[in-house]
């Protein structure tokens, strides 16, 4: 057994007893209320799931395993001379607690490496598919069509002991984790490169691949890759991609299921399409005002406008959030620190200093402040990465990071099917008397 397996074993076996241990002890204490209105209004606040790998906090945002970015960015493995983590690392914190060396992190990089071939019929469906497909629909097509090599639904189809659906989940998951940059990337080529894709280089880091096979050159692509996937990993449970996937796999779907069902909820625009979205609204707002380096007062009445066409601002608000998104931050200094007089970041700041304040004003929105989609999409175009609906799908691959080390988790602990309970309008109204 390799040896973040093995740690993983050993830490969830002991959490399953304690855990167990608790809810004999105390699964009768209350924890929380609902009240009305959140039963209509999306379950907001609701504590309903355990989600081991990160979580949220509305004044300080996301914490993985207890962990800012700016202190993973300080903690986490770097490649020679990098200037960010290794994504690596964090998937290694987020399974097991623990701030792996960077001879862990390169043992992890191999094994994703080792395990990262694409079944030949995948590449077949995909080719078959509409070119226009939204890359996000190709993706999760592409995950689907991998499920056949599902390691836990062969020996879930054998009979397999209950005690070992975490063995096979940590396999799928190892699996899946390594394959995505790969079919990511080919769906990236397919799309946008006259279906022209470029071989693996397998000196290079999980990350660094990937930027690699998207065939956009540079240190800095590479390390801005490293930052974004370490980022977008994880957002504790409740969000939408996160809970649907934890949902689907609560029916012991293996994870290519689990997480394709995910997926399908981040391809909506007010979760992850949303960094497609706002680089799409800048780049009209561009056309419209016929100039890239608009006022202040031109920025405002495009937002005026927006909002007056019944529309969101992209970008802006959170369901938990209520600062700034630390993940904005992040993506706000790695451009101070390498990006110059772009006329794009230099629309995202001004946007900054001017979106909160006539959001605020309208009196309703929670959250006026930018969420983590407000800035990517301008740092992308400035490498060269202008296909903006293609930008879901590097979100995406992130994303697996948290929510495959969170099934494993799941898994382990033995979580039951997730059920809760729905309820008529007539017996809300009558229970609210
Ligand atoms: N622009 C305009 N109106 C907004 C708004 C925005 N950015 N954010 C919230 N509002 C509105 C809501 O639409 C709602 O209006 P109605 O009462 O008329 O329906 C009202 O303000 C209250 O909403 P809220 O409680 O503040 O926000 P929610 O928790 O319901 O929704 C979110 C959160 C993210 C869906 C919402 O802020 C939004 O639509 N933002 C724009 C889309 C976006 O950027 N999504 C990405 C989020 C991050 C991610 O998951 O990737």
């Amino acid at each position: 057994m390799d040896e973040l397996k093995k740690k993983f074993h050993e830490k969830s076996s002991k959490l399953r007893k304690d855990m167990r241990a608790f809810i004999k002890k105390n699964g009768a204490k209350k924890v929380d209320e609902v009240v009305a209105g959140q039963v209509f209004g999306g379950m907001r606040g609701v504590k309903s799931m355990i989600w081991e790998t990160s979580s949220l906090d509305a004044k300080v945002g996301i914490r993985f395993r207890g962990k800012s970015i700016p202190e993973l960015q300080k903690i986490l493995p770097r490649v020679k001379g990098g200037t960010e983590p290794m994504p690596e690392g964090l998937f290694w914190l987020m399974l097991v607690d623990e701030v792996p060396t960077k001879k862990q992190a390169d043992w992890l990089s191999n094994e994703w490496k080792k395990r990262s071939k694409i079944p030949d019929h995948t590449y077949s469906v995909l080719t078959t598919l509409s070119p226009d497909t939204h890359p996000m629909t190709q993706l999760i097509i592409g995950i689907s069509s991998m499920q056949v090599d599902s390691v836990f639904a062969k020996r879930y189809a054998e009979g397999m002991n209950k005690a070992d659906y975490w063995d096979a989940t940590y396999e799928d998951s190892m699996n899946l984790i390594a394959r995505l940059p790969h079919l990511a990337a080919f769906i990236y080529r397919r799309s946008y490169h006259k279906n022209v894709h470029i071989e693996s280089d397998d000196s290079l880091d999980w990350a660094g691949n990937f930027a690699h096979m998207l065939g956009i050159k540079g240190a800095d692509f590479k390390s801005l890759m490293r930052l974004y996937l370490t980022i977008h990993a994880d957002h504790e449970g409740g969000n939408a991609s996160a809970h649907t996937s934890h949902l689907v796999n609560s029916t012991l779907a293996d994870v290519y299921l689990s997480f394709a069902g995910g997926m399908c909820s981040l391809a909506g625009p007010l979760h992850g399409l949303a960094n497609q979205e706002v680089i799409k609204w800048i780049m009209e707002m561009t056309k419209e005002l016929n100039t890239t380096k608009p006022t202040k007062e031109q920025v405002q009445q495009y937002i005026k406008d927006t909002l007056a066409k019944g529309k969101v601002i992209p970008g802006y608000g959170h369901a938990v959030l209520r600062q700034p998104d630390p993940r904005f931050t992040a993506q706000r200094v790695f451009a101070e620190k390498h990006i110059k007089g772009d006329d794009f970041v230099n629309i995202v700041w001004q946007l900054f200093e001017t979106v909160p304040d006539i959001l605020a004003g309208l009196g309703k929105v929670k959250n006026p402040w930018p969420n983590v989609d407000a800035h990517s999409g301008a740092i992308l175009v400035h490498y060269g990465m202008k296909e903006y609906s293609y930008y879901t799908v590097l979100f995406a691959v992130s994303r697996a990071l948290g929510i495959l080390a969170a099934s494993c988790w799941s898994r382990a602990l033995g979580l039951p099917l997730e059920r809760p309970k729905s309820v008529t309008w007539d017996w809300l109204r009558k229970a609210a008397k």
